[in-house]
């Protein structure tokens, strides 16, 4: 990556979800410090504060089965044109959250800069729920469908286009809890998955090593967004996030896989979610979200 101006965005979001105080996570990452990590590695950072996000009741709408979609909705939009402008204006956007219904936001706004956008989703859970499967109404478990056009059309037209992303030019890294209709979608739509299997029986350096290969040569997308779930990696790392699973991704692995991906200089942005400083211990979760920026940024141990 060149030394591009860093453009951070905090999306204090909590509404595609139904635990308060992942809200606050945007807060909890600069005050860890995630400037002064940043600069600290030779690059202009600009801290172009928060997207507003509306109120909402929390209600699941019964009609829809989606909770809270209208600020989410609003939220997306406004974050989706703060993302495009400052790419734009040739930075690299930082985003900061929030849940992560967020990221179809940021999604709208990045993808409309290219013609063969490739995603790394790190985290626990698929995100590719719609309102005809989701469990729960939250929004945060549907980022991903809503970005390859699927589910409620609110969420799939952001920016008045869809989709955001091809199906096939997605990586999963790190998944272990995965519902009915997302396995099924992942079969249908070929949907690249590196699980806790592939992690524990390949070695994180081989997954990152595939899932960049098949990025960069077998599907040539021409930039890569990297959203980055706090709770992919183990609770024991990073306790302050809503649906923590156990079994994950280690604080290591994690930031080999930050390196790699920096030595690679394919990601053009990137997201880091689900920081939830209430559930949190003496903020860790933000502390561990500064540390793998700074690895993604090129922070090196020597
Ligand atoms: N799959 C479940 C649902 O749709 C849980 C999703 C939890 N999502 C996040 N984001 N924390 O990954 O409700
Ligand atoms: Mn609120
Ligand atoms: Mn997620
Ligand atoms: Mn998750």
């Amino acid at each position: 990556m060149n030394k591009k101006n860093i453009s951070i965005i905090g999306v204090p979001m909590d509404h595609g979800q139904n635990r308060r105080g992942v809200d606050m996570g945007p807060s909890a990452i600069r005050y860890a410090g995630v400037v002064d990590r940043i600069e600290s590695l030779g690059y202009s950072v600009t801290d172009e504060g928060d997207i507003q996000i509306g109120h909402a009741d929390g209600s699941i709408d019964e009609n829809t089965n989606l909770r809270n979609l209208k600020v989410v909705t609003d939220a997306t939009e406004a974050l989706g044109a703060k993302v495009f402008e400052v790419a734009e204006a040739g930075n690299f956007p930082l985003v900061l959250g929030g849940d992560h219904s967020i990221a179809i936001g940021t999604l709208a706004g990045i993808s409309e800069r290219h013609e063969n956008l490739g995603v790394i989703w790190y985290d626990a859970h698929a995100d590719m729920n719609t309102s005809d499967t989701s469990p729960s109404g939250n929004i945060h478990g549907m980022p991903l469908a809503a970005s390859f056009g699927l589910g409620h059309e609110q969420l799939t037209h952001i920016r008045g286009y869809s989709p955001k992303v091809k199906p096939e030019n997605i990586v999963i890294i790190g998944a272990r809890s995965v519902d009915p209709g997302e396995r099924e979608l992942i079969k249908e739509r070929g949907i690249r998955v590196y699980s806790m299997h592939e992690i524990d029986s390949m070695g994180m350096q081989a997954v990152i090593d595939d899932a960049i290969q098949y990025l960069k040569e077998k599907r040539r997308t021409d930039a890569v967004h990297l959203s980055l779930d706090l709770d992919g990696i183990d609770p024991m790392y990073t306790p302050g996030v809503g649906t923590p699973v156990p079994g994950g991704i280690t604080y290591r692995e994690s930031h080999l896989a930050m390196e790699l991906l920096f030595d690679a200089g394919i990601i053009t942005s990137a997201e880091f979610v689900e920081v939830n400083p209430i559930l949190d211990e003496k903020n860790r979760t933000a502390d561990v979200a500064v540390a793998l920026i700074g690895s993604l940024l090129g922070e090196k141990l020597l």
